[in-house]
């Protein structure tokens, strides 16, 4: 790889040049491209492995009844209003041909280069630049290189003893396969988590017979399914105000949710409306212990769902809770010896979140000795989960402990989105060639955060994939959203090292300040 980059950094001319390479065109990278093009940045690619088609999650995620589980107006850019919305949680297509459409609005189409799966990411110390290369043996080098890969989009299917020896039809629910017909068919779903509750009640009415195998039950509470009627829409439309205001009031409803869940005796009061809703939906009380849960409400993703619990009123829908034995050419045997018939079995079974959640397949590597699969062999690590120590120039978006449990990621996207413009401003004020994150302030950050996290609920003693098997939580953000927008308002030049690099390759470090910004994300 190194081959094509001579001595002094300069670069073979069959490599392409850009100023930022984006790597995932969903909500994350598209956002990204049209901050930078405003901001006069053109010269950029956002490389999406996909060969058609933007939209990360909602391009992938599109099993009967999935949709957002936070109200669209909300869920969706602050600068890019839809007075349209059809309801306060409607499903993909309109998520999806929301993001399309804003691609197409904002011309950022033309910047994608598709099929383009990244397979390489390396830092060259010399010429400050990343050479990042590509599946088909492609590489660019670019000065800044942005990750907006997403954290749950590699399907975790378990390897169940015999899982190969199924001969019916078996997909994951980011993978369904639409042309196959489930009508009538002897349907198991492993699973219980937020894909599963979604696409269950909406599989049950036409299926034979649908068997869930549950692990761990979840909390579930009530979805507002109320439409906005055309008035609304034309209020909306015609008062933007009033639109915005609707979201302000979203916005401010889901963050109030954050303290019950920051404090664990908070979380009594909402895990009682949580438990009525339960006793409330389904009256057979053996079948109301399976789903009970055994843990404080939050400390797992509170699933919303008004079509769940009644779907185990059917006659044709079984819960499972014994565990899995095994897999066999036509069925499936619990942990009881109980053999259950299939024709399909459908992994709800979530995504790949171990370290890797953050780390790609991709081979990534910053200066000399930092190698990402190394340097996050104990767990994913960054500042704000921005920016890495030791990876000059790159910028993650929805990195590590930047998740949320009870509000909009997007709210979140467009804030690192803002800060990373801070950065690049800041690099031409200060002249500087690379800033890299001092190996102390990711250290001082993280072990904040890791206090901040004790005594929630994340921390109250469930299992769930916001924590490795350390216990240590590197997926929530321990806060509110309020404040994770408050401490990136400014860039705190003392936190990083800004380097120069003369013509021939010396290194120097760019005066340190603090930098102030009057930008931020208004709602
Ligand atoms: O995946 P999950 P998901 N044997 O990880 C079970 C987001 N999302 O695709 O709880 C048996 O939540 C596992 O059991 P347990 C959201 O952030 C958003 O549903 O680990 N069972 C669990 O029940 C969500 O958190 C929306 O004991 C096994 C299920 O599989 C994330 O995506 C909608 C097992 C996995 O649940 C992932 O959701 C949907 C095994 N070996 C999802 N391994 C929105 O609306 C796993 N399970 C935005």
């Amino acid at each position: 790889m190194n081959a094509k980059v001579d001595a002094v950094g300069r670069v073979d001319s069959d490599i392409r040049n850009v100023e930022a390479a984006i790597v995932g065109a969903g909500f994350g990278g598209l956002c990204m491209a049209i901050k930078l093009q405003e901001a006069g940045i053109t010269d950029f690619v956002i490389l999406e492995k996909h060969p058609e088609d933007v939209g990360g999650t909602w391009r992938d995620n599109t099993y009967p009844g999935a949709a957002c589980d936070v109200q669209s107006h909300l869920y969706s850019y602050s600068f890019e209003g839809n007075p349209d919305w059809s309801m306060r949680y409607p499903g993909w297509r309109e998520i999806r041909d929301y993001i399309e459409r804003t691609t197409d609005k904002y011309g950022i189409r033309r910047y994608v280069q598709f099929d383009a799966e990244v397979v390489a990411a390396e830092f060259n110390k010399e010429s400050g630049r990343w050479l990042v290369t590509l599946a088909d043996g492609q590489q660019l080098n670019a000065r800044y290189f942005i990750l907006a890969t997403g954290p749950l989009h590699v399907p975790h299917i378990p390897n169940f003893p015999g899982l190969d020896n199924f001969k019916g039809e078996a997909f994951h629910s980011a993978q369904w396969n639409h042309d196959f017909d489930l009508t009538g068919k002897r349907v198991i779903s492993i699973g219980t988590g937020g894909s599963a509750i979604q696409y269950a009640p909406e599989i049950a009415p036409k299926v034979n017979k649908l068997t869930l195998f549950q692990r761990t039950p979840a909390w579930v509470i009530p979805r507002d399914m109320r439409k906005y009627s055309d008035f609304d829409k034309r209020l909306f439309k015609r008062f933007p105000l009033m639109r915005k205001l609707h979201r302000l009031r979203l916005y401010a409803t889901n963050e109030a949710r954050v303290f019950p869940i920051l404090h664990s005796r908070l979380a009594q009061t909402f895990q009682f409306i949580a438990g009525s809703f339960l006793k409330h939906q389904i009256k057979d009380r053996e079948l109301r212990k399976k789903l009970t849960p055994n843990y404080t409400i939050g400390c797992k993703r509170v699933l919303i769902s008004n079509a769940y619990y009644p779907m185990f009123n059917r006659d044709n829908v079984e819960l499972v809770t014994e565990g899995i034995k095994e897999i066999r050419e036509h069925s499936v045997v619990d942990a009881q010896g109980v053999e259950h018939p299939a024709d399909a079995i459908i992994f709800g079974t979530g995504f790949v979140t171990d370290p890797r959640i953050y780390m790609k397949d991709f081979k990534l590597t910053g200066l000399p000795g930092h190698s990402i699969q190394q340097d996050w062999k104990e767990g994913a690590e960054a500042y704000y989960g921005i920016t890495v120590s030791g990876y000059p120039n790159m910028f993650q978006l929805v990195g590590p402990n930047t998740g949320l449990g009870h509000n909009s990621v997007i709210f979140m996207i467009e804030n690192q989105v803002e800060y990373i413009m801070k950065c690049l401003q800041t690099m031409e004020g200060t002249g500087a060639s690379y800033m890299d994150l001092k190996q102390s302030a990711q250290t001082k950050f993280n072990q904040g955060l890791q206090e901040r996290l004790k005594g929630t609920v994340w921390t109250s003693g469930c299992q769930s994939w916001y924590q490795q098997a350390d216990g240590r939580n590197v997926v929530i953000w321990p806060g509110t959203t309020w404040r994770y927008q408050q401490e990136l308002k400014k860039v705190d030049k003392a936190a990083y090292d800004w380097v120069s690099l003369s013509e021939y390759g010396d290194a120097d470090m760019a005066n340190s300040s603090q930098i102030d910004s009057t930008q931020s994300v208004s709602l």
